[in-house]
């Protein structure tokens, strides 16, 4: 399929956001007593356009980098990943933005960020930067409540973005993603009230949506963001699994059990999965199960997208015919 932009395919889905490169301490434990970490590519909305393309979506990625060797990085994974980076554009000034992962410490399940991001090149992205075209051509278009906090800039971009999509037959999808490292509870209960307004498909973690709406469990939550609109909203509860609502149905999954090495990215992934699971018109239930899957898959590896499936062995694992020898 080739779209209005001469010479390209047409995307089904084009995410938005601040790349970042990610030092993630290799033993767990306090970051400082780690000596050693593995570099990698992040960010949430990189995350969801990285997993998504390991399903099978044709996907691509608007974002700044910077003109340094984490600018490299970032753009390496993409590409490896078959990410689309035609409208990733090079900053010359800023530098790419950083953060340090600390694992399984204080909990033994948890990870937490230190940010070294302002300022990023991810950050300076002009609204100008966004090609038009490339987001009305996809079939879905992807932020979350992290692009809102980190700048004017980044937050005007996607907003801009969701009003000029909303209606047009390109699915705005929104993941809430409250940081509170990045901005106050009722900051992002403001923005997040900007983009719930446009939003197709809407993700929320149980906890974040009960700081932010005050809602009591996943299914009020789920209830309460369908009030904007949404056809489809999930709200994530980690190991407590999730709740997807659609105007026809309510279902709620299990988390597969695993070991946890670490859950940054969990949820970006199961937002991939959804929206995955949604552009190829399949069933609630499946999507749910699917989506449970890849979440649990991608924290039993360091990093935020290292441990996500192909599609094929995501089908595999769903049937229950995955062999080990
Ligand atoms: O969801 C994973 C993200 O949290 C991580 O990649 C970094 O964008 C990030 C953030 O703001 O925490």
């Amino acid at each position: 399929m080739t779209d209005a932009i001469a010479g390209t395919t047409a995307l089904d889905l084009v995410t938005i956001g601040e790349p970042l490169v990610q030092l993630s301490a290799d033993e767990p434990g306090p970051l400082r007593a780690a000596r050693h970490f593995t570099l990698s590519a992040a960010g949430a909305e990189l995350n969801t356009a990285i997993v998504a393309a390991r399903l099978g979506l044709r996907t691509g990625y608007v974002a700044r980098v910077g003109a340094d060797d984490p600018g490299q990085v970032v753009l390496a994974e993409l590409r490896a990943n078959g990410v689309d980076t035609s409208a990733v554009t090079v900053d010359p000034e800023r530098p790419t933005g950083l953060f340090l992962v600390q694992r399984g410490y204080p909990r033994p399940d948890a990870s937490s960020s230190v940010y070294y991001r302002t300022g990023s090149a991810g950050a300076g992205l002009d609204p100008a930067d966004v090609p038009a075209g490339y987001l009305a051509a996809a079939r879905a278009v992807h932020f979350t409540g992290i692009s809102l906090a980190v700048s004017d800039g980044l937050r005007t971009a996607c907003l801009d973005a969701a009003g000029r999509l909303a209606g047009s037959g390109t699915l705005v999808s929104f993941d809430v993603n409250l940081r509170r490292k990045l901005c106050t509870v009722d900051v992002a209960r403001k923005h997040a009230d900007a983009a719930l307004v446009h939003a197709d498909v809407v993700f929320c973690g149980r906890a974040d949506a009960a700081a932010l709406f005050d809602t009591e469990d996943a299914e009020s939550a789920a209830a309460y963001l369908a009030s904007y609109g949404a056809r489809l909203v999930a709200v994530t509860d980690g190991a407590g699994g999730a709740v997807l609502r659609t105007d026809e149905a309510t279902v709620r999954v299990a988390a597969p059990p695993v070991a946890v090495a670490d859950p940054t990215g969990a949820g970006d992934g199961f937002a991939a999965a959804v929206l995955t699971g949604l552009l190829q018109q399949r069933a609630v239930a499946d999507i749910a199960e699917r989506a449970s899957l890849v979440g649990a898959l991608v924290c039993t590896v360091r990093g935020d997208h290292a441990g996500a499936p192909t599609a094929a062995e995501l089908d595999t694992l769903q049937q229950g015919a995955w062999v080990s020898r």
